[in-house]
């Protein structure tokens, strides 16, 4: 059977700044990296020189047929002493959104990807009183060079992932474990988000804005379904009900996340097959139940900002693909507004605390020389894309 994607539906590949470009030691994952006592394997170095190698990897995403490309802005570049910006690094960003215009692709921008500036990082990051504020005027700033090119603009990657890793679980700076840290800086993220959405409306260009949020399926034992509600909306429901109005949701969905009755997280089901390199479970489905679960409670349009899997096997992660398009294809079918596709991700790189391990990447990157491949379900993923069809 051959499935049709909508006419225009965007299809792209992700990176982030931190995890791509290299020697971003001015924020605080760097420094997180390099503390004793973290759960970091490694630190990012290097990682894929994407700073400077960007032409190329713009150019090769384009000929693998994908019409968007998302990256993030690295705010301690920007902004590498409070209140202090830097135009250099604005033009390279620019330079970045120029390259994606030149390749025919549209460059999707994301403002915030869970790093922080060490200057605010030192005052509490997204627990200092002010963090909205100054990530508004972060975004003022960067939108007045960037907003007359920008296609699709996202406030904030996975704000709840930022303050459940970096607050309440601990494995992602500033490695905080505390459940009223984690509420105000829920709060704040909240907060930031709706001050960024208005400065980025407010600046040049007409696009639209949103923020991107970390979802899944859930499960739980019969007679917790109140506990499943509880922590649902406690993960995902704080942050949809804040995307009501925006002009799109993110969504970006890997795995399935259960709960035992108390609402604590219990790991993959036996018997169902584990995503290794993330010790999570091997869960295409998640995608359709996030993209209905996201327009139920946001309901605005949607963009998958993120999906894909960390894998050295090329037949899994088609599978893995094929599997959640088809499921993004059941929504769209059933009329839900669905507007495009993004893997997670273009290149293998810095997976946060878990180092160089787990490759999400569509293009293979040779650790010394810094070589790209394209692999087997790179080509097959941009041939969906190039075609609007999959074969399901
Ligand atoms: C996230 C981030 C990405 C990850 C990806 C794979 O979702 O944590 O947006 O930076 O690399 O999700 O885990």
């Amino acid at each position: 059977m051959t499935i049709t994607f909508p006419d225009g539906f965007l299809w792209g590949v992700a990176t982030a700044a931190h995890q791509v470009e290299g020697g971003n030691w001015n924020n605080d994952w760097w420094a997180w990296e390099h503390a004793d006592g973290t759960r970091c394997v490694e630190p990012s170095g290097d990682t894929c020189d994407h700073f400077w190698r960007y032409p190329a990897d713009i150019a090769l995403l384009a000929d693998m047929g994908f019409g968007a490309y998302r990256f993030s802005l690295e705010w301690s570049r920007i902004e590498p002493e409070s209140g202090e910006f830097s135009a250099a690094a604005l033009d390279h960003y620019a330079r970045m959104i120029a390259s994606c215009r030149d390749n025919d692709v549209l460059p999707v921008v994301t403002f915030h990807h869970f790093t922080t500036p060490r200057w605010l990082a030192s005052r509490g990051g997204w627990h200092a009183p002010d963090v909205a504020d100054r990530f508004g005027e972060f975004c003022e700033r960067a939108v007045t060079r960037l907003g007359d090119e920008i296609a699709i603009a996202c406030t904030i990657n996975e704000p709840n992932i930022v303050s459940l890793m970096g607050y309440l679980v601990g494995d992602f700076a500033p490695g905080h474990r505390d459940m009223h840290e984690y509420s105000k800086v829920n709060e704040n993220l909240i907060a930031a988000h709706r001050t960024a959405y208005g400065a980025l409306k407010a600046g040049p260009g007409n696009f639209p804005v949103g923020q991107c949020v970390a979802m899944g399926d859930w499960w739980a034992p019969e007679g917790a379904e109140d506990t499943l509600t509880r922590i649902r909306h406690m993960h995902e429901g704080q942050f949809l009900d804040a995307s009501r109005g925006d002009d799109y949701i993110g969504v970006q969905a890997y795995s399935r996340t259960r709960l035992d009755a108390k609402g604590l997280p219990i790991g993959p089901e036996e018997g169902v097959r584990v995503v290794e390199s993330m010790g999570y479970e091997y869960w295409p489905q998640a995608l359709e139940v996030a993209v209905r679960h996201a327009v139920e409670v946001a309901g605005v349009p949607v963009y998958v900002t993120e999906n894909g899997i960390g894998t050295d096997d090329d037949d899994t992660r088609i599978a893995f693909v094929r599997e959640a398009l088809t499921g993004l294809a059941a929504c769209i079918e059933d009329g839900l507004d669905v507007r495009g596709y993004i893997s997670w991700s273009l290149l293998d790189n810095f997976e946060w605390a878990l180092g160089y391990a787990p490759h999400f990447g569509l293009v293979a990157v040779d650790r010394a020389t810094q070589e790209r491949t394209v692999k087997r379900s790179g080509q097959w993923i941009g041939n969906v894309a190039r075609t609007n069809t999959l074969e399901a």
